[in-house]
């Protein structure tokens, strides 16, 4: 039986990585969260790991000797970056590093999915649109620095050591669970707050006019289990819908799911200080690979993400 471990296992992508690989993969799954997080799956190993701890990293992979390692722990947030970008750097670049040093000390060799951002292509040109994985990357926040730097040790480990190693740029992906950092999750909040009354009749909202390549995570996960088995090490893989959309379409879909009239206000301060109008991915890369396409239709994931907000402010 193969041996999966999944690195960062407690965040948004992690938990549906879980549930696709237990129902559709004969696979044992050892899984790693943060010492304060939970994981509440159960049919797993669960470890606690800080991938800033060489020492933790190298000691987990030689116990665990897993064939698949999909490495999902980071600082994901856009936003954050911003704010705390010592702490982006570290997690995303000096953690990922020691994942592949500690997979490299390995006396054999796993297969490994490095999870990056289609953020990486940054301020990409109306004529690049959709965007293949040789199109240059001039990355427009910190956050999607330190993926650019991450694939790019994945690349160059590849090449210089062999290691089976795929990288991913996964564009948005959204769905229930996912924390109101971001765009989708926030707006579906808002609309749930402003039904149960605890928020006046105004949604908050930053740049409207940016288009995006939305996929719901559970689309996004059987890629990369799709991947992971027939990745070819070395190259590097878009996964995302394919279509972009503005946030304006996204926001006008999820009000015509709520029955409450609502009125749209800017907020500056969701306004990011560097925004890139536009990210579509071409996925014939990912296509021609894996056979895969996402299935799930952008209203499904809408509607499902402001159920999940209406039941939890139920809680
Ligand atoms: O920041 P936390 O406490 O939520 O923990 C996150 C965890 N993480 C770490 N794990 C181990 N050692 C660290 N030093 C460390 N710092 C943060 O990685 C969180 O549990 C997990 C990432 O989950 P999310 O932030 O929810 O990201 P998501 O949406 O699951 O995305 C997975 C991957 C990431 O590489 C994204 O950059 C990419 O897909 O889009």
């Amino acid at each position: 039986m193969k041996k999966a471990l999944i690195i960062g296992a407690a965040g948004f992508v992690g938990s549906y990585l879980i549930d696709h690989i237990q129902k559709n993969c004969i696979w044992s799954i050892t899984v790693t969260k943060m010492e304060h997080e939970r994981i509440s799956q159960t049919g797993v190993g669960i470890r606690d790991l800080d991938i800033l701890d060489y020492s933790q990293v190298a000691a987990l992979l030689k116990d665990v000797r897993p064939d698949y390692i999909f490495h999902l722990a980071a600082q994901s947030s856009v936003e954050l970056s911003w704010q705390n970008p010592g702490m982006t750097v570290d997690v995303n670049i000096k953690g990922s590093l020691n994942v592949l040093n500690g997979i490299f000390e390995l006396d054999y060799k796993p297969r490994i999915l490095l999870i990056g951002s289609g953020e990486e292509y940054g301020r990409v040109k109306e004529s690049e649109i959709p965007i293949i994985e040789d199109n240059a990357v001039r990355p427009g926040n910190l956050y999607a620095v330190t993926k650019v730097c991450q694939n790019m040790i994945g690349s160059i480990y590849a090449q210089a050591y062999g290691m089976q190693i795929m990288m991913v740029r996964a564009f948005n992906h959204i769905g229930p669970n996912q924390t109101p950092q971001f765009v989708v999750s926030d707006f579906c909040k808002q609309i749930a707050e402003i039904e149960n009354g605890s928020q006046e009749p105004v949604v908050r909202v930053g740049n409207l006019g940016a288009r995006r390549d939305f996929t719901d995570v559970r689309d996004i996960v059987r890629a990369y289990v799709l991947l992971i088995e027939k990745g070819v090490p070395g190259e590097l893989y878009n996964v995302g819908s394919g279509q972009a959309v503005s946030i304006r379409e996204i926001l006008d879909k999820i009000i015509q799911f709520s029955d409450t009239p609502v009125s749209v206000e800017i907020d500056p301060a969701k306004m990011r200080p560097v925004d890139v109008h536009v990210i579509e991915a071409d996925i014939t890369k990912l296509k021609k690979c894996t056979g895969w396409f996402p299935v799930i239709p952008l209203e499904t994931t809408l509607e499902e993400t402001l159920d999940y907000w209406r039941r939890e402010l139920l809680k």
